[in-house]
């Protein structure tokens, strides 16, 4: 926009009686411009539409209605208003853009927050204890498996047993074991790290991975995440049986069990809440985020209430298998996390659609 300052000075009359000219000298209120007149309550140079007016018909001006750090930013850009017949701002800004929901890693910054956004920065963060992306590079070899949760030390886990490596299938990537019950995982001691301090004595927290799985082992099935003490069934352990049996082990007792679909990529939750006062509500299985409906398999025995987690004694934590022992499946895990909280439905819905669209944490 750009006005004379003599037309200002008209537009606004009876406001401005001294104004600077467009050389900066001092000009006085008897010089107005043209068809404006200091003090008559016109509207300005082409005049005579009536009292009141503002700006002059036809006039425009930059415009933008969304919050003003957002513009110019991304795809935010300004818009035009224009001056009506009666010199008056018409409401509307025309052709400005304004922040629309971010479409992830696609390049481009539609909320105008300054970057495009994975899926994976939108995942909930609320009581996150441990987070494993597992997006190594496929054909290199792997020594440890990174921890991303921002709070306290990270708990990165080691690759040992040699029998796992780094994939990537329909663009995500993950762990691939080729063989049941082959001794590769990741593995550490989670004796005085976060894990130990923050899940001993858990009554609710809440596991979250991503997998595709093809086989696994008959007889006592195959560990998906571990933590335990090296022998029986660890303190919080989830398997796999074939065909496609779930079961999900509490303190070293088949604690329940699900059989819901696992053979292509899926994400998991199991919420574990130990003083809700239904039996049925206290260790739920979530796929795609809809709850599974519980199966009788193997008999599972659903946790006194209030019953906590027992973590004494040097306890591991391990991914794609037992913390010792060979008990791999076949198959891929994408990516494995751990909340020191039952999630709500919502925050599960929201997280297994985030996680569908991307499980991995690759620069966008
Ligand atoms: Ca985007
Ligand atoms: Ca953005
Ligand atoms: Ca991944």
């Amino acid at each position: 926009m750009s006005m004379p300052t003599v037309l200002l000075s008209a537009v606004f009359s009876g406001l401005v009686f001294v104004t600077m000219t467009s050389n900066g000298e001092e000009d006085s209120g008897n010089s107005n411009g043209p068809g404006g007149s200091a003090g008559t309550g016109e509207a300005g140079a082409t005049g005579g539409s009536g009292g009141g007016g503002v700006c002059r018909p036809g006039e425009d001006r930059s415009c933008y209605s969304a919050a003003p750090e957002t513009e110019g930013i991304g795809i935010c850009q300004p818009g035009k208003a224009f001056c009506d017949v009666s010199g008056q701002w018409i409401a509307d800004c025309l052709g400005e853009i304004t922040p629309a929901a971010e479409i992830y890693s696609n390049g481009i910054d539609e909320d105008c927050d300054g970057a495009d956004a994975s899926a994976t920065q939108a995942l909930v963060t609320r009581a996150l204890l441990t987070r494993y992306f597992l997006d190594d590079e496929p054909e290199t070899p792997l020594s440890s498996l990174r921890d991303s949760s921002p709070e306290g030390t990270p708990v990165n886990l080691n690759v040992v047993g040699g029998t796992v490596t780094a994939a990537e299938v329909d663009g995500h990537r993950g762990l691939f074991w080729a063989l049941v019950n082959s001794a590769g995982r990741g593995v550490a001691s989670v004796g005085t790290t976060k894990v130990e301090d923050q899940l001993l004595g858990a009554k609710q927290l809440t596991v979250e991975v991503v997998l595709s799985i093809a086989g696994g082992d008959v007889s006592e099935g195959s560990a998906i995440t571990s933590l335990g003490m090296g022998g029986g069934f660890g303190q919080l352990d989830l398997r796999f049986l074939p065909p496609q049996n779930l079961r999900f082990y509490w303190n070293n007792q088949l604690a329940a069990s699900w059989e819901p679909l696992v053979h292509e990529r899926c994400v998991l939750h199991v919420v574990v809440d130990t003083d809700a006062p239904m039996p049925a509500d206290r260790i739920k299985l979530y796929r795609n985020g809809v709850q599974v409906s519980a199966s009788n398999n193997g008999s599972p025995t659903v946790p006194a209430l209030g019953t906590t987690l027992n973590l004494s004694n040097d306890p591991r934590y391990a991914l794609g298998n037992r913390s010792s022992g060979m008990r791999s499946f076949q198959g891929l895990l994408y990516y494995s996390a751990i909340y020191t909280t039952n999630l709500s439905a919502e925050e599960i819905e929201r997280n297994a659609s985030l996680l569908l669209l991307d499980d991995d944490d690759l620069a966008p």
